[in-house]
């Protein structure tokens, strides 16, 4: 089986290391031409769970064309870049291959799906966690299991894909609620991705000021109360203990929307609070928090692109 990963960012450098090792041939895709340069010429460095430094060799390129015969394609590209890689890697897909989302958000299996269609698309989520340390070099930072089901049901052709994950130790499941995990993991996200973009506080800080953990229990509380409108059993009992629980044990963790920040790339603000507002009002549910929020971000991100101007490269 081959898998390219669209997006090499931490994430899709992960998956694509890990698999790589345990003998998947894999193709990393990715625009950064530090980074695919880097791999090329000296590996992919994953800093261990344990500390322990493994080199793999992966191939990277940063041509469209070079993504062409893979059977399985794994997006881990930022939202606003799913359209636009879904186009241009449909073109190179052979008929049957599989595209796999296991981004942030919600909405990228449907663009997925407009491509490739709903039989062929995987939406899944993880618990694994990785941070971009610079060309070439990652940290893996979490682990826990990663869930996936196609659109269509069909969940018998994901087998040899989880059968690869699993071998490369990234443990896999098929779930047919999947909708239930992804909105699980998205009001995690919800409480604690935007407040760390505002604030600049890395995730354990969140919970140590009385403003940021008042707001946190408010924007997971409206996301609740969208998802039970939606008709979403969620995979926990109390939400807000839940994101507590994850801030806490990822309390060094610099969110990917702060990283996004850092680095002054777009964020997924409306993917993931602007998706709960865009649900909200389709369920007629109300989200004044989660609408305020996302207008700070949505205006950090206008303020980092006309800073930046236009032409210049993330
Ligand atoms: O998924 C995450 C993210 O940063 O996007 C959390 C769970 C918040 C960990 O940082």
């Amino acid at each position: 089986m081959k898998v390219c990963i669209v997006g090499a960012g931490a994430m899709g450098s992960l998956f694509g290391g890990r698999l790589a090792h345990a003998g998947t041939d894999v193709i990393l895709y990715d625009i950064f031409a530090e980074h695919v340069d880097a791999i090329n010429r000296e590996g992919l460095s994953i800093i261990g769970l344990e500390g322990a430094v493994e080199t793999v060799r992966p191939a990277a390129t940063g041509d469209i064309h070079g993504t062409a015969g893979a059977d399985v394609y794994i997006f881990f590209v930022k939202a606003n870049a799913t359209a636009g890689a879904a186009s241009a890697i449909a073109l190179e897909a052979p008929e049957g291959a599989l595209a796999v989302t296991l981004q942030n958000g919600l909405g990228n299996g449907d663009i997925l799906a407009a491509e490739f269609g709903s039989d062929r698309t995987v939406v899944g989520v993880t618990s694994q966690g990785a941070t971009f340390l610079g060309p070439g070099r990652i940290r893996h930072g979490g682990t826990g299991p990663t869930h996936l089901a196609t659109i269509s049901g069909r969940n018998d052709i994901l087998a040899p894909l989880v059968k690869a994950l699993g071998c490369a130790g990234i443990e896999t499941h098929v779930e047919p609620n999947i909708d239930d995990l992804i909105w699980s993991k998205l009001v995690i996200n919800v409480g604690i991705n935007a407040l760390t973009a505002l604030t600049g506080f890395i995730n354990g800080q969140l919970a140590a000021y009385g403003g940021t953990k008042e707001l946190m229990e408010l924007l997971v509380d409206e996301a609740v109360a969208v998802a039970k409108a939606r008709g979403v059993t969620l995979a926990y009992e109390d939400p807000v203990a839940r994101v507590l629980e994850v801030a806490h044990k990822t309390a060094q963790n610099r969110s990917s929307m702060l990283q996004d920040v850092d680095r002054g790339r777009p964020t997924e603000i409306d993917v993931i609070n602007g998706a709960i507002v865009a649900e909200g009002r389709r369920l007629a549910v109300p989200t004044p928090y989660n609408r305020a929020v996302t207008l700070l971000v949505r205006a950090l991100d206008q303020k980092r692109s006309r800073e930046k101007g236009p032409g210049e490269s993330p």
